[in-house]
């Protein structure tokens, strides 16, 4: 196997198309070295894009949005103010991804790149209305996450492509998001399921799922709500869960799995229902 480490996203792109098929995209490895030590992934080529120049500003904003390069890990996408201030969801994921340590390497856009349904930053990206950029020596494109995911382990992204960018637009005034997800155990241990709801001023929701289906799914929008209405409430969940296909394994069963993701789905709405009109997320007004 070789590894390459390119000083350019362009030396990168050179490199991963000299052996399309047998090539992967190394940035903090909590994914892939899990995977080339299990020999589940064989690579002739490791390109390890660390060290690129042009992927030194790891998260941009600007008043229009927040574009996270492929080298901004979870640790500064958790504490970027700015992206505190308009996706609380996303801080929300990105602080329960493995420990400490894992969030200082592993990487936001690797989170969906690597393709599992339970990644935890998914939901909320989805929700947010996300769009990744994907490059190749060919040129880039620029699709909406929710096109992203194909299958379990398999996105949009080829062999031989590389996601430069992942842009979520500033959330529209008088909106919030919030994540909740459930795991066997506290501390490290993958979602069972989560839910990342973001509520718009109307009190239209749209819900990002995770765990519950072969990929991350996106549920909604419901149109516009009284959340304060336990039937509409009751109605928008079933709205936001029709494409969830919760299936049994290790971390839960089926029946269980259904069920507790609509208590999740519940609570993670009203948490982001609170948060736009000023509680916290005990119900206290912050006003
Ligand atoms: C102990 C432990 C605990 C964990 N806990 C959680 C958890 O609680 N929740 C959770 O969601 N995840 C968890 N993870 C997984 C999480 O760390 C990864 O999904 C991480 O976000 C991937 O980032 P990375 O930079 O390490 O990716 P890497 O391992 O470097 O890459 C992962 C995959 O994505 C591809 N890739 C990377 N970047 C790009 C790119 N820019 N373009 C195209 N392809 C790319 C690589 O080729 C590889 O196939 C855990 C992992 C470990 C080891």
């Amino acid at each position: 196997m070789r590894y390459y480490r390119p000083e350019s996203t362009a030396d990168a792109l050179r490199a991963l198309a000299t052996s399309p098929a047998s090539s992967r995209v190394l940035v903090g490895g909590t994914d892939l070295l899990v995977a080339l030590r299990h020999r589940t992934v064989v690579p002739d080529l490791v390109v390890d894009i660390k060290a690129a120049r042009d992927l030194r500003e790891p998260i941009r904003a600007d008043d229009a949005g927040v574009t996270f390069g492929p080298t901004a890990t979870m640790a500064q996408v958790a504490t970027h103010p700015v992206v505190q201030e308009w996706f609380p969801a996303l801080v929300e994921a990105a602080l329960l991804v493995g420990s400490v340590a894992i969030r200082t390497r592993a990487s936001l856009i690797a989170n969906s790149a690597n393709g599992s349904p339970a990644a935890d930053t998914s939901p909320p990206l989805l929700g947010l209305g996300a769009e990744v950029t994907i490059a190749s020596t060919e040129g880039e494109r620029t699709v909406p996450l929710r096109d992203f995911f194909l299958a379990s382990r398999r996105t949009l992204c080829e062999p031989g492509e590389l996601v430069t960018a992942l842009r979520v637009p500033r959330p529209a005034a008088g909106s919030a998001s919030a994540y909740l997800r459930m795991t066997r155990r506290r501390g490290v241990d993958l979602a069972t399921c989560s839910v990342a709801a973001v509520v718009e001023a109307d009190g239209s929701v749209t819900a990002g799922l995770g765990a519950v289906g072969p990929t991350a799914l996106l549920g909604g929008p419901t149109g516009p709500l009284d959340l304060g209405s336990a039937e509409e409430l009751e109605h928008a969940l079933d709205t936001l869960l029709e494409h969830a296909t919760p299936i049994g394994d290790v971390r839960a069963g089926r029946p269980y799995r259904a069920a507790m993701l609509r208590v999740l789905a519940k609570r993670a709405v009203l948490r982001a229902a609170g948060r736009r009109a000023g509680a916290d997320d005990q119900g206290r007004s912050v006003q």
